[in-house]
């Protein structure tokens, strides 16, 4: 249809002019985060633009809003967040390069006004170490600003400024052209730069973690009874494979930790003897070695973040002796010890739980292993019956006696529970909501966990009926999980499983619902499923 023209000329004209001011801001904003990585890559890793703002945004997400991301994003929330903030950059971006087609001052400075922005928030991170954190933005922005600035200048017709009779020869088309696909190499080459540089800063840790042969136990787990375990199809196991262990943290890169440079301080209130502890120290100690399930506070009634693990370490307990603390019951001055991580988290922990005798751990190993990178290698905390927030610091390098009254750590300052018991839960694994199941024998079963109380009864309703016993596997511990089952003959058509536990002291599981903030949540979880 040679005849028909949508746009006249002109417009055409403005239309290319506009597409070309678009992809010089993408470029510009490309070049910025490039330059950048490749000076995070140099300098600090976490302290890149991307990450940084990411972290800054998780410091200050409301707990509604995390809960609800990790319950709608599960592990791949960090993922999700990167991906939003690339995306809000790239819509900046576009319009950072149409505002520089008119102004073009306005437009560079505004890349420089995100390089700004990206700075600060790297500084505001909790474990930012100062002025260093600032360079990757601020290097990236200039980068940025100055890509815009040469491109949209190729983009005005020389001489004049902009008129409605500029022709399409008024602007240099080939320079743009050039400069154009000169950034985009240049910084396709910086960015890979970048990166490699903080893999090979992530190596020396892998290297280290690959060194390591762990000791035999002093005291080692108590064998998992016969019978711990259940044969019964879509059952959690028993014991949760490192590769399916839950991941809940705050940390957008995983925190790589050099054992062999890794250290361990221990002070504060009523520390008679600073510890200064490494590596090699602990694994000179009498290591025990136990099965405990770990808990997240996040988890909803029936969700999934909780794992059993063997766990290998020092008892921090006798740690914390050496130091010379107390507990509060015999007249120590810290109720609570803060842990802290590399990465700046750090989780308040009651003394009087940790020393009251229970397998409270300074952990090293995880079945079988060292800890895996994002497990907290080299070191992590372990406490039976506390979530994981209150007690389970991962790359933990600093323990500060203190008071609850005098600090709050991180996630209590963010609204959560100052003291966090892990509660009665009860999870059917199997079958999965809306299955449908053949009339006759169905197998329901799942595990129950009451962490250092330890599970004496699940039972099983369904629909309105009466409660009824769960054949209860062996328990291996109080501190683990322990697997049920209930062999149902199911009826067809719609039906509603429900189950609650009765931890060691008596208590049954409430049915009364919360949510997960402040303190974790409660009710009964229920299954509704259709027999054919
Ligand atoms: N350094 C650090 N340690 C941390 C966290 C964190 O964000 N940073 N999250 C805590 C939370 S909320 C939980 S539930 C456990 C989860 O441990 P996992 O990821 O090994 O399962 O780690 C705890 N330790
Ligand atoms: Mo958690």
């Amino acid at each position: 249809m040679p005849g028909v023209r949508i746009f006249s000329r002109q417009q055409t004209q403005q239309l290319t002019r506009g597409a070309l001011g678009a992809v010089s801001g993408l470029l510009a904003a490309g070049a910025a985060l490039a330059a950048a990585e490749l000076a995070a890559g140099a300098v600090r890793p976490q302290a890149g633009p991307v990450v940084a703002v990411g972290g800054a945004a998780i410091d200050r997400t409301p707990a509604a809003v995390k809960d609800w991301a990790i319950r709608s994003f599960g592990t791949n929330d960090k993922l999700v967040l990167q991906l939003g903030i690339l995306a809000v950059l790239g819509l900046l971006a576009v319009a950072l390069g149409l505002l520089a087609l008119r102004f073009r001052r306005t437009g560079a400075a505004g890349v420089l006004g995100f390089g700004v922005l990206g700075a600060a928030a790297a500084l505001s991170r909790p474990d930012s170490i100062g002025v260093l954190d600032a360079l990757p933005s601020l290097v990236g922005a200039l980068a940025g600003a100055a890509l815009l600035w040469l491109l949209t200048g190729r983009l005005t017709p020389v001489g004049a400024p902009a008129t409605e009779s500029a022709s399409d020869a008024s602007w240099d088309r080939r320079g743009f052209l050039v400069a154009a696909a000169s950034a985009a190499a240049a910084s396709t080459a910086a960015g890979a730069l970048g990166r490699g540089l903080a893999s090979s800063a992530g190596k020396e840790a892998a290297a280290s973690r690959a060194a390591v042969r762990l000791p035999l136990p002093g005291s080692p787990a108590r064998p998992v009874p016969r019978g711990a375990a259940l044969r019964v199809g879509g059952i959690s196991p028993f014991v949760t494979s490192n590769a399916d262990f839950y991941r809940v943290d705050t940390a957008l890169v995983v925190p790589k930790v050099d054992a062999t440079r890794w250290r361990l301080r221990v002070h504060g209130q009523g520390v008679t003897r600073q510890l200064d502890l490494g590596f090699e120290d602990l694994l000179r100690r009498e290591l025990i070695e136990r099965d405990i399930t770990l808990t997240c506070v996040s988890n909803e009634v029936g969700g999934p973040y909780a794992g059993n693990a063997r766990w290998l370490g020092v008892r921090l307990a006798d740690v914390l002796r050496e130091a010379g603390v107390r507990p509060p019951s015999q007249g120590g001055p810290a109720d609570q010890m803060v842990s802290r991580s590399v990465d700046g988290m750090t989780i308040g922990t009651p003394v009087e739980e940790v020393m009251d005798g229970r397998d409270a751990l300074l952990a090293l190993g995880m079945n079988g292993e060292p800890l895996p990178l994002q497990h907290g290698f080299p070191v992590r905390m372990v406490v039976p019956g506390l979530y994981g927030y209150v007690s389970a610091c991962k790359w933990i390098e600093d323990i500060e006696l203190t008071t609850f009254d005098a600090y709050d750590s991180y996630w209590v300052k963010r609204k959560w529970a100052r003291q966090a018991p892990i509660k009665t839960q009860s999870r059917i694994d199997t079958p999965k909501p809306f299955a449908r199941p053949k009339a006759g024998t169905v197998m329901v079963a799942g595990v129950a966990w009451a962490q250092h109380r330890g599970i004496e009864r699940v039972e099983v309703r369904v629909d309105d009926g009466p409660w009824r016993d769960a054949d209860l596997a062996a328990q291996a511990t109080t501190d683990t999980w322990r697997q049920w089952s209930l062999s149902w003959e199911a009826t067809a058509g719609p039906h509603t499983l429900t189950t609650r536990a009765t931890d060691g002291t008596g208590a049954v599981q409430t049915a009364r619902r919360a949510r997960t903030i402040p303190d974790g949540a409660s009710g009964r979880h229920s299954v509704v499923i259709t027999v054919d």
